[in-house]
């Protein structure tokens, strides 16, 4: 699966808020590889593969739980990713029926 959200990090992967100033949310071609969402500048990042975008941008998601984010009511269509290192991030996608879809991928890879 892949596609273009908007990601905002809401705890790091020790488990600690994400300070002010990286709570931003920031445009991603994400990809779902191997149980890894690889999350790219765009769509050339992703075919060229390149290096800077894997390394920065991967999240694990083996043992990590996507929720709809029904208490997040500042945008729509949001999903709540909680990692198996503690990280947590939101995720805003198009509409309900690509909201759906990431979930369901994300939880039964
Ligand atoms: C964050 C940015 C986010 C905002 C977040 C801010 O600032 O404005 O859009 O989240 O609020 O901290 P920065 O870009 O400097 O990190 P929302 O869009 O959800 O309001 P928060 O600290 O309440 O998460």
């Amino acid at each position: 699966k892949k596609g273009y959200v908007m990601r905002k990090c809401c705890v790091d992967a020790n488990g600690k808020k994400t300070p002010f100033g990286r709570r931003g949310w920031k445009m991603f071609y994400c990809t779902l590889r191997d149980l890894v969402l690889f999350l790219h500048k765009d769509e050339h990042g992703f075919r060229r593969n390149q290096m800077s975008d894997n390394l920065h941008n991967a999240i694990r998601i083996h043992h990590a739980l996507a929720t709809k984010a029904t208490d997040y009511t500042k945008k729509q269509h949001v999903f709540r990713l909680q990692t198996a290192d503690q990280a947590e991030y939101l995720f805003q996608t198009s509409d309900s029926k690509e909201l759906c879809s990431w979930v369901e991928t994300i939880n039964f890879v």
